[in-house]
């Protein structure tokens, strides 16, 4: 099973959006292995976005990230950081296709609602700033109807 880092940035939360988009991560079929609400600090933003720091939007995005709670989850499934990528769409919901979380409730080419680590590395990484104190481990129920056990690991 792979686990992914998934941000509500503020902009979610305050519009009270936490709910829906949750919900969309939900029944597709991802367990929630760590769920919380967050003030990201000055220097939780600068080591997360690190890879920006020389990129004009930078100093704008940490700005953003830092100024109001956001909701930090670890999701987990198989594939779940490709799939939670696509549940996301494009960077901005001005581009995002219809259907994603950034196309349906966003239009904004600087608020974009969700973050979602786009690889291996990245989401080892970012789980380990978001979540020092580890994920919380237990037995999912729907992961019996969502997979066959045996059969999809296999693939
Ligand atoms: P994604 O979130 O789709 O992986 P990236 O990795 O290209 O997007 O960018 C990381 C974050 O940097 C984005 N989530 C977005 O909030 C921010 N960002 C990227 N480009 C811009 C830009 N031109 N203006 C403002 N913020 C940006």
């Amino acid at each position: 099973m792979e686990r992914t880092l998934i941000l509500f940035k503020p902009d979610a939360v305050q519009r009270g959006l936490s709910g829906e988009i949750l919900s969309r991560f939900e029944k597709k079929g991802l367990k929630i292995a760590g769920m919380k609400l967050m003030q990201i600090s000055q220097e939780l933003a600068a080591t997360h976005y690190e890879a920006h720091k020389e990129r004009p939007f930078y100093p704008g995005l940490v700005k953003f990230m830092t100024s109001s709670p956001v909701v930090a989850l670890a999701l987990e499934g198989i594939g779940a950081i490709a799939i939670c990528r696509k549940l996301m769409g494009a960077t901005f919901g001005s581009d995002a296709d219809a259907g994603t979380i950034r196309g349906d409730y966003g239009v904004s080419r600087s608020f974009n609602l969700v973050h979602g680590s786009d690889s291996p590395e990245a989401a080892k990484r970012e789980l380990g700033l978001f979540f020092p104190e580890g994920l919380v481990e237990y037995d999912y129920a729907a992961y019996n109807w969502i997979y066959d056990p045996v059969e999809e690991l296999k693939k």
